[in-house]
């Protein structure tokens, strides 16, 4: 089975912030998951390049537009490098295929009858790279509805596309697939939009030098969300009106700021061109400071590096997975980050490996008991596998961890009943040999999450990368070969002083 996966494209007119590996982290999250569990994953994502805002900064700092892209797409790359992000391809929308496909859609919508030709009258805005009709507009103070800034005044020829067709379609298909928009509370915020009634949309710009080129014969540059939308299909390689096997995505993730486009803009382009709608977009949260979004313009930025550069990699993408249901908007601090880090990677999971290890050590010489499993441990592990498949289907990785975290305590608490290190030899065995069993599981459970602990917990159990990285999550993984010896031990997380 596929599995096809997306991020937003990003726009590169500044460094990656915590919104932007949030996105990406989950995505990741999803890949790997779906990777142990067999399917065929593709997952893409990618820097969105054209438009104004990208040639403002370029120009502030000096460069050809051409130089600074590169540059900041290169940035981009490393900070995944950095996170660990299995990405199958990374897009940049200047690329020339991707110009190939704008252009060819374009076309094909032309021939359609889906592009005329017309004169767009209204007011844009370059922080957000939208058109505002003059109704959303008060004309004594012209300010962005969505984010205050100032707009300019447009009045040109433009190109547009029928968006007000596809109106009653996408309600339609709304109705009869509402599972598309998730989380499920999205739903009536863009049904609402749609029903107010939509109007066709302008997607080419008669002066911006920094962008796609129409197909026309008087030339146009297109706008850059219709660009950017289209790299979906780049990605799987849509040429000859066809895409590869990947398509239709399963999940595509966006946050919240973007959904209009991606829920009605998208579906509508898709309709246009007879292609099957993507299985979920999941629109999630904001990460805030105070009450405010973190944004760039606002400054109020948190450097991922920094907190990667202490937490480590795996603290920083627990922390971001964990602490706020999936949708839901959430405030970061410090201390809440500290916290989170102490007590569920340095308490509850470091402290069972490190309790386990000592103990193996100790009493075994090393050699990690197996063979023995409770029906009670093990009807827990059956269900832990299928409730995290369950919350991972839905996306919805805090529920996840929170169900693995409670197989974590399980066997804590096994330890702290049995009391290997007082016990006779033989129970002593039996209690280790489960707790090792559940380590490794929890090795594979945690993977799509922490990867880089997980790899620390395999070479604990001797297991190797190679082979682990073939393994399909099942229960199977809790068979640790008879005899093995404990391999390196490294310590997971170390506690946080406040
Ligand atoms: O909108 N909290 O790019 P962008 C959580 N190029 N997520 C956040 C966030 C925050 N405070 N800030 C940003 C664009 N994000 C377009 C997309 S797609 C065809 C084109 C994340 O660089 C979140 O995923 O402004 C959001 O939707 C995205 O970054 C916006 O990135």
């Amino acid at each position: 089975m596929k599995f096809y996966v997306t991020t937003p494209i990003y726009y590169i007119n500044d460094q990656p912030h915590i919104g932007h590996c949030y996105t990406t982290i989950a995505a990741d999250c999803l890949s790997r998951y779906h990777r142990i569990t067999g399917k065929d994953v593709f997952f893409l994502t990618g820097t969105d390049e054209h438009g104004e805002k990208i040639a403002q900064a370029a120009e502030k700092k000096g460069m050809t537009v051409q130089q600074f892209s590169d540059q900041m797409s290169e940035i981009f790359k490393k900070m995944w490098e950095k996170l660990g992000i299995s990405y199958s391809r990374f897009i940049r929308t200047t690329e020339v295929q991707h110009q190939n496909t704008v252009r060819q859609v374009f076309k094909k919508l032309m021939e359609n009858g889906d592009i005329y030709q017309g004169e767009y009258a209204g007011y844009y805005c370059i922080p957000c790279e939208f058109f505002i009709p003059k109704t959303k507009i008060d004309p004594s103070k012209p300010v962005c509805p969505d984010c205050g800034r100032e707009v300019k005044i447009l009045k040109e020829k433009s190109y547009f596309f029928r968006l007000s067709k596809y109106e009653k379609s996408l309600l339609s298909y709304l109705e009869k697939k509402p599972e598309m928009i998730q989380p499920p509370f999205r739903l009536e915020e863009v049904t609402n939009f749609i029903s107010q009634g939509l109007t066709d949309l302008s997607i080419t710009r008669q002066h911006t030098v920094w962008g796609i080129e129409s197909p026309t014969e008087e030339k146009y540059s297109i706008y850059v969300w219709f660009d950017a939308l289209l790299n979906y299909l780049t990605g799987v390689d849509y040429a000859d009106g066809k895409p590869n096997k990947y398509w239709p995505p399963d999940v595509q993730l966006i946050g919240k700021d973007i959904l209009r486009f991606h829920s009605i803009i998208w579906p509508a382009i898709l309709m246009a061109l007879g292609l099957e709608l993507p299985e979920k977009i999941f629109a999630h949260g904001w990460w805030t400071v105070g009450s405010e979004k973190m944004s760039k313009s606002k400054g109020n930025v948190i450097n991922p590096v920094e907190l990667i550069d202490r937490f480590g990699v795996d603290g920083f993408r627990y922390f971001l997975l964990r602490e706020v249901p999936f949708g839901l908007d959430g405030e970061y601090s410090e201390e809440k980050f500290i916290k989170r880090y102490n007590s569920d990677l340095a308490n509850d999971l470091g402290n069972l490996v490190n309790r386990t290890i000592n103990l193996v050590e100790k009493l075994f010489n090393g050699i990690l008991p197996s063979g023995f499993i409770s029906s009670d441990i093990e009807t827990a592990i059956d269900s832990t596998i299928k409730n995290v498949d369950h919350y991972m289907t839905n996306v919805s990785f805090s529920e996840a961890l929170t169900e693995i975290w409670k197989l974590v305590g399980e066997f804590n608490k096994l330890l702290d009943k049995e009391k290997p290190w007082t016990a006779p030899i033989d129970s002593a065995k039996n209690t280790l040999s489960q707790c090792i069993a559940g380590i490794s599981i929890i090795s594979f459970l945690v993977y799509p999450f922490i990867p880089e602990t997980s790899k620390k917990i395999w070479k604990i159990l001797n297991i190797e990368e190679s082979v682990a990285n073939k393994i399909i999550l099942n229960k199977d993984v809790m068979k640790i070969p008879e005899g093995t010896k404990a391999g390196k031990r490294e310590i997971l997380f170390t506690r946080i002083k406040i």
